[in-house]
């Protein structure tokens, strides 16, 4: 007897050893499986750069609250990597800490390493020195890049091990995602990018995380990656392996905001009306991109036109507060889900038709377990249904859920969340304004960078800056016939992108920019030249690097040429090869005017010296932060182009003088939604207020920095709060 004690004790003492070890995250053709459970997970996209970690713990108590079980996020390699080898993982960039966070308010992670990740981020997340590696060519069967990928992949598995985040070692990441959207490229590329597939799935499965890896839109995932849905709807997407479960890496809350455009929103009704469709379609994990979106700080924003906010419309905003209706009515329908979970889990759905695209898919294991989703897909007619004993009322374009097969808990058209629309309210705060006009760079004898020939400008900026100086000399003679006819030449420049200011002789002859869809830019306007030597210096703006496209890493920033000059009386001369001098980066950024210390070392002006609606100006004021905690942003309506920062640190670009265009009808929830669906704001600045983080003020002598390139009255600027 005693001795058969001690035997069961050591064999439970050994599950205990063995069992805990194994704790661990697998799969079938269902669900993810925890420890042993299949879960039906709901999960939602917030990346840690956009937002600061004084907001960390509010978002996930809101997302946690708000149903999710889940957090997924990117990992930002250019912004943990800076240059190579240096690594930054502090502040905004604090990975560890924000997964650990996440763990502490009781909710798992996704972890999508990439490295590549899109994600409307700089450089879809390389560090611009990647591609000055000797023979490197990006996503592609190409070794320099595996190496590096490798390198900056293993570098991340490692640190997670080393701090325990892995599920299996006690932690919350239950999946880890490899390249992203990769499935497009290969098609596009072929036996190169299907190699790259193949070597991407091993070295990340050889990373042994004890979590399974993903990748999204990749139709041909190798064993045992899983392939994933991203889109606005996942309802009839199949894995490529029918023992690997049903999963929705990005369904869109929204879309992202890019300057010129219109603001896109999606309807509640029709976010919950795809993700009830999912669900009731066998899948078994969702995702929402973004569940709050937040804001591109600093230079973080990707070309092409990225604009600051990264608000998406998701059901927390980008200041950190619900977006009501969406979180509230999300919330209600992950209860819903909730409570089917045990039949979901349990059994495959039979799916019956109850009329015209009236349909019933009924869980049910035969005993007490049953759940069933009874859908409408009409986009225009509503319908009574008879289900089991009872009848009920489906509106247009959406979905029933009943979690014991009797009870409507919840319908995605019908919301009950009370909608309040978000706002902004002055504080009252005024700023008292100084400014500092910056001349324009010119050429001169000893300037260190010069050919006879055009750059490309990341090529000479490093992206360090978004500005580029192209400055060269034209001498006119006295005998031009323009100088008696005043019929002044034109100057022609070709730009690749993305906003360019030309000055002659030190004044500003105009400005050009491109749009979304097509960075690239001509500057076509007579110029005013005089007899002998003429200063031309053009100022190129980069707004950030491509993210996405087939070989993105290759697509040109800057003045390309042809550069020209029309009507002298030797016809059109070609400045293109002739001798250019390159200045990088503005002189108030070489100053460090936009820092606390740096502002010093100019004399500013203020009072009614102060200068407005001149071109590259710096504008500096100190104020205190209004009493509360609610959120805060600047109203910058009054101002053109530049960028912003606030204690040092810079809140990003702001372009308020790009009106959104765009058709800015009606829209109805029902009918399949598009990024250009539903859209607001036609006609307004795209961006008007931009968040500045509570935790970076202080009481009391806050420096606010303001650089405006086109020209702007800072006394419109106005701090305002989220309420
Ligand atoms: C700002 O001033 C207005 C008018 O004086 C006042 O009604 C409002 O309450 C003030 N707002 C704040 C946030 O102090
Ligand atoms: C890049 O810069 C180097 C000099 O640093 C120059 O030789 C080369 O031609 C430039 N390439 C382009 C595409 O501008
Ligand atoms: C051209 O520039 C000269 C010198 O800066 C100035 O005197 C003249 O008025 C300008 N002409 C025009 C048409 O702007
Ligand atoms: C192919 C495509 O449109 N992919 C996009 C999916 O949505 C994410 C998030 O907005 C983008 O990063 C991708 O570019």
């Amino acid at each position: 007897m005693r001795k058969e004690f001690n035997l069961l004790g050591l064999m439970l003492l050994l599950c205990f050893w063995v069992c805990a070890v194994t704790a661990s995250v697998t799969y079938d053709h269902k669900t993810i499986v925890i420890d042993g459970q299949r879960r039906i997970l709901i999960s939602g996209s917030i990346h840690y750069p956009r937002s600061t970690p004084e907001m960390w713990p509010a978002l996930f108590q809101k997302a946690k609250e708000g149903g999710l079980d889940v957090i997924q996020t990117y990992v930002f390699w250019n912004g943990h990597e800076p240059s190579p080898g240096k690594y930054y993982f502090e502040d905004r960039f604090d990975l560890v800490k924000f997964i650990k966070l996440a763990q502490q308010a009781g909710l798992y992670v996704h972890l999508r390493i990439g490295p590549y990740v899109c994600a409307e981020w700089n450089f879809g997340g390389f560090p611009v020195w990647l591609k000055y590696v000797p023979g490197i060519s990006f996503r592609t069967d190409n070794e320099p890049f595996k190496a590096a990928m490798q390198k900056f992949t293993t570098k991340i598995v490692s640190m997670m091990k080393a701090e325990n985040l892995f599920q299996n070692q006690g932690g919350p990441i239950i999946m880890s995602q490899i390249e992203n959207e990769y499935g497009p490229v290969e098609w596009n590329i072929g036996a190169p990018g299907k190699a790259y597939t193949n070597w991407a799935a091993q070295m990340a499965v050889g990373l042994d995380t004890g979590v399974p890896w993903d990748m999204c839109k990749q139709e041909d995932a190798p064993d045992p990656v899983i392939d994933t849905c991203n889109g606005y709807y996942c309802e009839n997407f199949t894995p490529n392996k029918n023992y690997k479960p049903k999963m929705w890496t990005e369904n869109w809350s929204g879309w992202y905001t890019d300057f010129g455009n219109a603001i896109c929103y999606r309807p509640v009704e029709d976010l919950a009306y795809s993700v009830a469709r999912f669900i009731q379609n066998r899948g078994s994990f969702v995702n929402y991109y973004m569940y709050h979106g937040g804001t591109n700080f600093g230079r973080t924003s990707s070309g092409l036109f990225i604009a600051t906010s990264y608000d998406y419309d998701a059901p927390i905003d980008e200041y950190g507060l619900t977006n009501e209706p969406k979180w509230s009515h999300l919330r209600d329908l992950h209860k819903a889900i909730k409570q089917c979970e045990p039949a979901l889990v349990s059994v495959d759905p039979t799916i019956t038709s109850l009329g015209n695209k009236l349909e019933a898919h009924v869980y049910s294991t035969g005993t007490s377990v049953c759940a069933a989703f009874l859908a409408n897909y009409d986009t225009k007619s509503a319908a009574t249904v008879t289900f089991g004993n009872g009848k009920y009322d489906l509106p247009p374009w959406s979905v029933s859920i009943l979690p014991d097969c009797k009870t409507d808990v919840f319908n995605t058209a019908k919301v009950g969340a009370q909608s309040s629309q978000k706002t902004m309210i002055s504080t009252n705060s005024t700023f008292d304004w100084q400014s500092y006009i910056e001349e324009p760079a010119f050429s001169s004898e000893d300037d260190s960078i010069t050919a006879e020939a055009l750059w490309e400008q990341i090529n000479v900026t490093r992206d360090s800056s978004d500005y580029l100086w192209y400055l060269t000399d034209v001498n006119i003679s006295p005998n031009e016939d323009f100088i008696k006819n005043g019929q002044y030449p034109i100057l022609n420049v070709m730009s690749a992108g993305h906003v360019l200011h030309v000055f002659v002789n030190g004044q500003l002859s105009g400005t050009v920019y491109g749009v979304l869809d097509n960075p690239k830019l001509t500057f076509s306007n007579s110029v005013n030249l005089t007899v002998g030597n003429n200063k031309i210096s053009l100022l190129s703006v980069a707004v950030g690097l491509p993210n996405v496209g087939l070989h993105f890493e290759t697509w040109n920033v800057g003045v390309l040429g042809p550069v020209t000059l029309k009507g002298l009386n030797e016809g059109t001369r070609d400045l293109s090869w002739q001798k250019w001098s390159y200045k990088v980066g503005l002189k108030g950024e070489s100053l460090s005017l936009h820092t606390i210390t740096g502002g010093s070392s100019v004399d500013w002006t203020q009072g009614s010296l102060l200068a407005k609606k001149q071109p590259l100006t710096w504008y500096k004021a100190t104020f205190n932060a209004p009493a509360g905690n609610d959120p805060l942003g600047l109203d910058m309506s009054s101002m053109g182009k530049g960028e912003i920062w606030v204690n040092d640190q810079s809140i990003g670009r702001h372009w308020p003088g790009y009106i959104a265009h765009g058709s800015c009808g009606d829209c109805d929830y029902a009918g399949t939604f598009t990024n250009t669906k539903c859209r607001t704001n036609c006609g307004n600045p795209t961006q008007t207020w931009y968040h500045i983080p509570r935790s970076w003020l202080n009481p009391t002598g806050n420096v606010l920095v303001v650089l405006e390139e086109w020209g702007g009255d800072p006394s419109g600027i106005s701090l305002l709060k989220r309420i």
